[in-house]
């Protein structure tokens, strides 16, 4: 029997993660889709925010919400400030809260927030090659502390989903800050 070798579907750039192929979709976080995220509020009204916080991309090889497969994801954070709070994701929870999540560091620096249902903060630090798990019932948000693009990959299960509310309500109990140009995690609730 002669069995043909396939060229795979999907072709990732190892210098950022990003992903070449079909069904990859795309998505843009601008500063006006984040607006009271940040605490700076005044910095916030001077800033152009027509500008890309973050981007997107992710590959669904099948439906959302089917339970069994995986998803695969690929975050750019670009370098930037709100007052001294660094450029961050919004951070969610899984919908299916149990689900779990890798994360890993491609290029750029940044920090992983983790957060337990009891609002309890703890985080690691991204970098090239950083591999973080992120356990169900965890929120967690990622922020560039460096002055380079943040690039991070991610794989998910199908089943998880987005809930967004809890920390678009609450926050998060800290928050990353420069101060005297380094980052900080400062408490704030
Ligand atoms: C990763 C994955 C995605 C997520 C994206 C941006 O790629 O966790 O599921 O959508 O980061 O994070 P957020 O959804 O919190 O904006
Ligand atoms: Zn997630």
């Amino acid at each position: 029997m002669n069995t043909l070798i396939q060229q795979a579907h999907h072709q990732i750039d190892f210098s950022n993660g990003s992903i070449a192929g079909k069904k990859v979709l795309t998505s843009a976080k601008r500063l006006k889709d984040m607006v009271g995220i940040f605490e700076d509020k005044g910095s916030f009204a001077i800033m152009d925010t027509n500008q890309i916080v973050y981007s997107v991309q992710a590959y669904l090889p099948v439906e959302e919400g089917k339970e069994g497969g995986l998803f695969y994801g690929k975050t750019t954070i670009e370098p930037g400030k709100v007052g001294d709070e660094y450029f961050m994701t919004l951070g969610h929870f899984h919908r299916n809260m149990d689900r779990a999540e890798f994360y890993w560091g491609i290029q750029g620096k940044g920090i992983l927030l983790f957060m337990d249902e009891d609002r309890k903060c703890r985080a690691e630090e991204m970098k090239p090659g950083s591999l973080h798990y992120i356990p169900g019932k965890i929120g967690h948000r990622t922020i560039n502390t460096g002055s380079t693009p943040l690039h991070f990959g991610a794989c998910w299960p199908s089943d998880a989903g987005h809930n967004y509310e809890e920390i678009l309500q609450n926050g998060f109990p800290v928050r990353v800050r420069e101060i005297d140009g380094q980052p900080q995690i400062i408490s704030v609730s």
